[in-house]
């Protein structure tokens, strides 16, 4: 398969972009190198459990070597590579020399298992898949294992961390650097992975051009430079600490990078006093977590300039809450793996800090609100959010059914979210359209969960909808409808049926109700509005 598969700018908006700057024409190889010569031995990567700092010319050099040795492996320019790391140094080797070679990752997250890894790897005809060998208690040689024998494409697994096992490890894989050719600043650079609300998982295909004008547009806007400490706590290849302004967006501006391996405020707080961390990003249940800690802390939190929240609505109260507790500045992002990223600004007003997800980077981010029927609704009205601009795709990767219905005729992008404009321009984030659970910031397409359901042999009929959490926001709750003559059914078996086929476990349902019927529309659809109601009427956090 090749980067054709991916649509793209018409040509029109591309010149327009690159004439108004946005498009700098770079590529991340090329911006690394920059960086090592511009400052060697600033350090640009720190991964505490390993112990190791790495300066920017250590990562250049190890990016070089390692794109030696894939290119020596077979791996050429436009080839897939599965890359799921935990938080750990060795993951912006790898993504560096795959972006030098013109190789693509493909992001998954440490969390997903056999169901989404065979997936990824066969949807993208993925070469080479990248792991560690162990982490959070979990042997991912055994889902390579699994997936080699699965995928036909798949030639190489590559263990970064830990006994490689039957595998090669990633520190043999280095070889002299030699001479390529790198890839233009409008190809691709990685499939990212989109929340989702469909059975499959859709891949979005980013350019150099737009992810980096993303990166530098976040920086500005977060005040992200060269003495900039970003801490990563959230997985490291999801979108928002990638680039919002992120792990990339740090290395962009010169800056350092801490690696957490954990996201409890046990594992940070003590990485933020001893690191001078000034800025990182947390879903909101994490930024709840910390703002409860933080007042009792013996840790120094002084240096920490900015918290962002985002990947979920963070409520108005727990947002005043966190300049009070953490002593900075709470910036709220609404971003999204697609594209647009909304953030308020550092010197907005607070009642706008706390009551607004932001707007966007670009002046060129084009925002519509529209009704059911694609008409714009008058200013301040609520209605469903599509978006055009410089780093938003025009389409998912290879999926032209999933296009059409995602993206209008005028290449606009359905976010799928349900919103409101304030006057001063700042988005309200007021529910969502799509049918999607957003778990803390997880996002869970309701339809891949009730196919896993609907495996079953005793289940007749599926339905998954979000219900209210306390702490979470959401979490999922199923209900089904078993076959008739079907033996009693309990809930922890069709939980345990779904993560023995490979689920990743937060897409696990965290309730299961049987029933008898599902309650309709009045065109005789199964309303999933009626039956999130019935969910958080009976939510167990609702008595
Ligand atoms: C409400 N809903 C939000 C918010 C995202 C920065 C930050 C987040 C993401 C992300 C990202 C929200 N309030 N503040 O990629 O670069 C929901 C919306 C959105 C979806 C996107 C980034 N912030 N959301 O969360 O691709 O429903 O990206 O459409 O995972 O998360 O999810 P995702």
């Amino acid at each position: 398969m090749s980067t054709e598969a991916a649509p793209t700018w018409p040509a029109e908006f591309a010149e327009r972009y690159r004439a108004a700057g946005w498009w700098r024409g770079e590529t991340f190889g090329e911006m690394l190198r920059q960086r090592a010569e511009e400052h060697p031995d600033r350090v640009a990567i720190v991964d505490p459990v390993a112990g190791s700092r790495w300066t920017y010319a250590d990562l250049d050099r190890r990016a070089d070597r390692l794109a030696a040795g894939f290119l020596s492996r077979g791996i050429v320019k436009g080839d897939k590579v599965v890359v799921q790391l935990p938080n750990i140094a060795e993951f912006f080797e790898v993504i560096f020399a795959l972006f030098r070679i013109g190789a693509l990752p493909v992001f998954a997250l440490p969390a997903h298992r056999e169901s989404e890894i065979t997936y990824f790897c066969e949807f993208t005809e993925a070469v080479a898949y990248v792991i560690a060998a162990e982490h959070g208690g979990y042997d991912y040689r055994e889902l390579a294992s699994k997936t080699h024998a699965n995928v036909s494409t798949l030639r190489h697994v590559f263990v970064a961390q830990g006994d490689p096992g039957e595998f090669e490890a990633l520190s043999e894989v280095a070889e002299e650097p030699v001479g390529y050719g790198g890839p233009r600043p409008d190809d691709l650079a990685f499939l990212q992975l989109s929340g989702g609300s469909t059975g499959i998982p859709k891949l979005i295909p980013r350019t150099h051009d737009d992810y980096i004008y993303s990166l530098w547009g976040s920086n500005e806007i977060c005040a992200v430079d060269e003495n900039s400490v970003y801490l990563c706590v959230l997985p490291a290849a999801h979108n928002f600490p990638l680039s919002s302004p992120g792990s990339l967006g740090t290395l962009y501006a010169g800056g350092r990078v801490v690696l957490c391996p954990g996201p409890s405020p046990e594992v940070a707080f003590p990485l933020i006093e001893r690191e001078g961390v000034t800025i990182t990003g947390l879903v909101p249940p994490l930024a709840l977590l910390w703002t409860e800690a933080a007042p009792g802390t013996a840790h120094d939190l002084s240096s920490l300039d900015v918290l962002l929240v985002g990947g979920a609505k963070f409520s108005e109260e727990a947002a005043r809450r966190v300049r009070p507790a953490l002593g900075c500045t709470l910036q709220q992002v609404f971003g999204m793996a697609e594209g647009l990223v909304n953030y308020t600004r550092l010197d907005d007003p607070v009642e706008t800090i706390v009551t607004t997800q932001g707007r966007p980077i670009s002046p060129d981010d084009e925002i519509l609100v529209v009704d059911d029927e694609d008409q714009e609704v008058a200013p301040g009205e609520t209605g469903h959010l599509l978006t055009r601009g410089p780093y938003t795709i025009r389409g998912y990767w290879n999926a032209p059914e999933h296009n059409a219905r995602s993206f209008t005729e005028d290449g606009f992008y359905r976010t799928g979210d349900i919103v409101r404009v304030t006057g001063s321009g700042h988005i309200v984030v007021e529910g969502r359209a799509k049918d999607q659970i957003n778990r803390g910031g997880e996002k869970i397409a309701a339809e891949e969960v009730e196919n896993h359901i609907l495996a079953h042999p005793a289940v007749h009929d599926a339905n998954v909808v979000a219900e209210p959490d306390p702490y979470l926001g959401e979490r999922t709750c199923a209900y089904v409808i078993l076959r008739s003559g079907a033996g009693p059914l309990k809930a922890v078996a069709v939980k345990r049926f779904v993560r023995e086929r490979g689920l990743a476990a937060y897409k696990v349902p965290d309730r299961v109700e049987f029933v008898d019927a599902f309650p309709q529309t009045g065109v005789g659809k199964v309303s999933k509005k009626d039956l999130r109601n019935a969910a958080a009427r009976t939510a167990p956090s609702s008595s």
